[in-house]
């Protein structure tokens, strides 16, 4: 039995993660450590608690606050950690980026120290493609390419990747990283993107586009990315950085038409607004090492895999209307309050 860490597993990727590993590594014993911030949704993993009482557990703990780790990680001895736990928005890191160099890049230092202390076996940071900054309309990222972060959020996650690096250098952990283009699918927070002009066209709301919309993301299915994070931990190189993308690049406006017309609105719902600050022009990602090494690729296209996630907005209405009233935040004390 492999004792394993997710932290950030109530968010986003973190949910799918676990639902992932939980099904797909039977013989993973599982502990979700998450701050239960603005993104973390306890409800989303409840049903893990349920079906997987003997490999499943949850901790409510900050990556940030070191004697609170050093205690969980002496109680489980975890033989792999994987770090997703951050601030993940771009728009917030420009209105403060105080939280997110406290969790992405003190968090990855506290998670590091850890590590070593405790003779972790294999530790697995996943960062994003926005390390790289931005690119125009040719080329694609490769690992090798010098790290240029363009907003406060972006340049928390190439600190904390820095960090890694420093600490398989100076303390031998064995280390590897993940960098991953736009996520989609399930469970993901609407201020992001897609679920954002889901709900939006859903209450025929306007529908806000940065700039002139023209703007590039390369897409992936969430459990593509999922399935990758599992790969890189079972059989990725120490000190090795491993790219994934969907090979799905889209002009913003186009996925926005998408949604408005798997919804059946019109596109007079559209709103250009002003853009976002450093707005970085394109991400699009080469993951041929991955590919070769690994024989990872994403295995979900665009059109299937948008489709999919619009169906499971709109039948899971509850979901994100919790989210947009506030209740779900309060579901960690009424659960636990009595306990
Ligand atoms: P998310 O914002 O949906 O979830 C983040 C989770 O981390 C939440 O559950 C939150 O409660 C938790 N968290 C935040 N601060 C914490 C702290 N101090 N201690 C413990 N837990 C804390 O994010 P996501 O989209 O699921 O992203 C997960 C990871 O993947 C992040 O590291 C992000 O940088 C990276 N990433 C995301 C994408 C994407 O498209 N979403 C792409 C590439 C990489
Ligand atoms: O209302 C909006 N209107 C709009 O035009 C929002 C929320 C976004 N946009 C644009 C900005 C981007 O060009 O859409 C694109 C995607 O925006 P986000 O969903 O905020 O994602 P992005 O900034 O690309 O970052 C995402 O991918 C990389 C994740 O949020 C990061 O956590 C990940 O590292």
């Amino acid at each position: 039995m492999a004792k394993v860490l997710v932290t950030g597993g109530c968010g986003f990727i973190g949910t799918n993660l676990l639902k992932y590993i939980l099904a797909n590594r039977p013989d993973w014993e599982v502990v979700n450590l998450d701050l239960l911030t603005y993104a973390g949704n306890l409800e989303n993993t409840l049903e893990l608690e349920k079906l997987y009482p003997q490999r499943y557990s949850f901790v409510r703990a900050d990556i940030a606050d070191a004697e609170t780790i050093d205690t969980v990680f002496q109680e489980h001895a975890f033989d792999l950690v994987m770090n997703l736990a951050a601030e993940s928005h771009v728009d917030r890191s420009i209105e403060n980026a105080g939280v997110f160099i406290r969790t992405n890049v003190l968090g990855v230092q506290v998670l590091l120290d850890a590590a070593v202390k405790y003779s972790v076996k294999k530790f697995l940071h996943v960062s994003t493609d926005e390390v790289y900054g931005s690119l125009g309309s040719e080329g694609r990222f490769r690992e090798d390419l010098p790290l240029a972060p363009n907003s406060p959020y972006s340049a928390s996650k190439a600190a904390a990747d820095l960090l890694v690096r420093a600490y398989i250098k100076t303390y031998g952990l064995d280390a590897v990283i993940t960098r991953c283009s736009n996520n989609y699918g399930p469970y993901q927070f609407p201020e992001k993107l897609i679920p954002l002009m889901v709900v939006n066209a859903y209450h025929e709301r306007e529908l806000p586009v940065y700039g002139d919309g023209k703007n590039v993301r390369d897409w992936i299915y969430v459990e593509d990315h999922c399935r990758g994070i599992v790969m890189v931990a079972e059989q990725g190189e120490c000190g090795e950085i491993y790219n994934m993308g969907g090979d799905a690049e889209k002009e913003n406006i186009q996925i926005v038409r998408s949604i408005l017309g798997h919804l059946g609105k019109t596109d007079d719902l559209i709103r250009y607004v002003k853009d976002r600050p450093g707005h970085d022009f394109r991400y699009a990602m080469d993951f041929s090492k991955i590919e070769s090494e690994l024989g990872w690729s994403p295995e979900y296209d665009f059109t299937g895999g948008i489709s999919r996630t619009i169906d499971w907005y709109l039948n899971n209405k509850p979901w994100w209307e919790r989210i947009l009233s506030g209740d779900y935040q309060n579901y960690y004390e009424r659960m636990y309050a009595n306990r």
